[in-house]
């Protein structure tokens, strides 16, 4: 298998509170239509592509809460979705929330996850988002409440990085790309291309001077993670109105270079595709030399708990 081939972020326009899943199911099989057009071998599609991204809110009925969660992968609602991937010969990330059997309540039912799919649909790995941002319990005098660690349980996998695709493949989810950490976690490991999916909201009314600076918060991090690790990054995001709050969208593709080579423009369901190299990482990672270079001695601090 080539280490050259095209890959496609796909981007979702916003999901409604009572979107049933085969209705988002039938979305993404559109994008693998035309990611199939375009020659992909692999998609990344968003964090929680599901379902709306229901933690902006604090809701207290449990079946509600449980009815975003997934109790398989694949489950029912999903495998056409599976076999609409493998019937095209495209692999695919893909997250979403992973119910953890026997919990109740309103909180705390599972993980927000992700998977790798391989181009014959086998699921090659998995990943529990480990930076679960915004508040742990709820808080009405926020503007935007933002629940993961609520809703959530901690990631307990660490950054795991797959054989797949010809190459060493990792994935994270959304705020974790802000943890220069994570990034260094699947470097380490040789990763040479990063899926990452996002629901990050166009404007944070309770740090509103950030606004201005969204765009560049979000990409800024992720180019100095594919320069600083060489390595290629496809990122995904949940774009438009969702539910009265705006999705930023800026899809992109991070060269190893740490250039934004592709960039979303829309707020809807979008494919961003773009032939990658995956030995464009040699250079990178011959530049920086981990194992002549680095000094963890010097490092310690990084792993003392706090
Ligand atoms: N979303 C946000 C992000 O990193 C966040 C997290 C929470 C941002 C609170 C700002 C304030 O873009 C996800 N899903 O991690």
């Amino acid at each position: 298998m080539s280490r050259s081939f095209t890959i496609a972020a796909a981007q979702l326009g916003p999901i409604a509170r009572d979107e049933p899943r085969r209705a988002v199911v039938a979305r993404m099989i559109a994008l693998l239509d035309r990611a199939a057009a375009a020659d992909c071998r692999f998609v990344v599609f968003p964090e929680m592509a599901l379902t709306t991204f229901f933690p902006r809110w604090h809701l207290t009925d449990p079946a509600e809460v449980f009815s975003y969660f997934e109790e398989s992968m694949p489950g029912p609602e999903t495998q056409p979705l599976f076999e609409a991937a493998r019937a095209r010969g495209i692999g695919f990330y893909l997250g979403y929330c992973e119910a953890v059997a026997g919990r109740t309540g309103a909180d705390h039912l599972g993980f927000n996850s992700s998977i790798l799919v391989d181009p014959d649909g086998r699921i090659v790995s998995r990943y529990r988002k480990v930076h679960l941002p915004g508040n742990a319990v709820p808080d009405d005098t926020l503007k935007l409440q933002h629940l993961e660690p609520w809703y959530f349980i901690d990631g307990d996998l660490g950054f795991p990085v797959a054989d797949t695709l010809s190459g060493r493949v990792g994935m994270l989810l959304c705020n974790d790309r802000r943890w220069p950490e994570a990034w260094r976690m699947l470097g380490l490991q040789g990763a040479e291309l990063v899926c990452l999916g996002y629901n990050s909201p166009s404007q944070l009314p309770d740090n509103p001077r950030q606004n201005p600076l969204r765009k560049m918060h979000h990409l800024m991090p992720m180019q100095a993670a594919a320069y600083q690790n060489g390595l290629w990054i496809v990122a995904a995001a949940k774009a438009g109105m969702e539910e009265g709050c705006h999705m930023m969208g800026h899809s992109c593709v991070i060269a190893p270079s740490g250039e934004v080579v592709a960039l979303s423009s829309g707020d809807g369901d979008e494919l961003l595709p773009y032939r990658i190299d995956l030995d464009a990482t040699a250079e990178y990672k011959r530049f920086f030399d981990f194992a002549t270079y680095r000094r963890p001695n010097a490092y310690g601090l990084l792993t003392e708990p706090h």
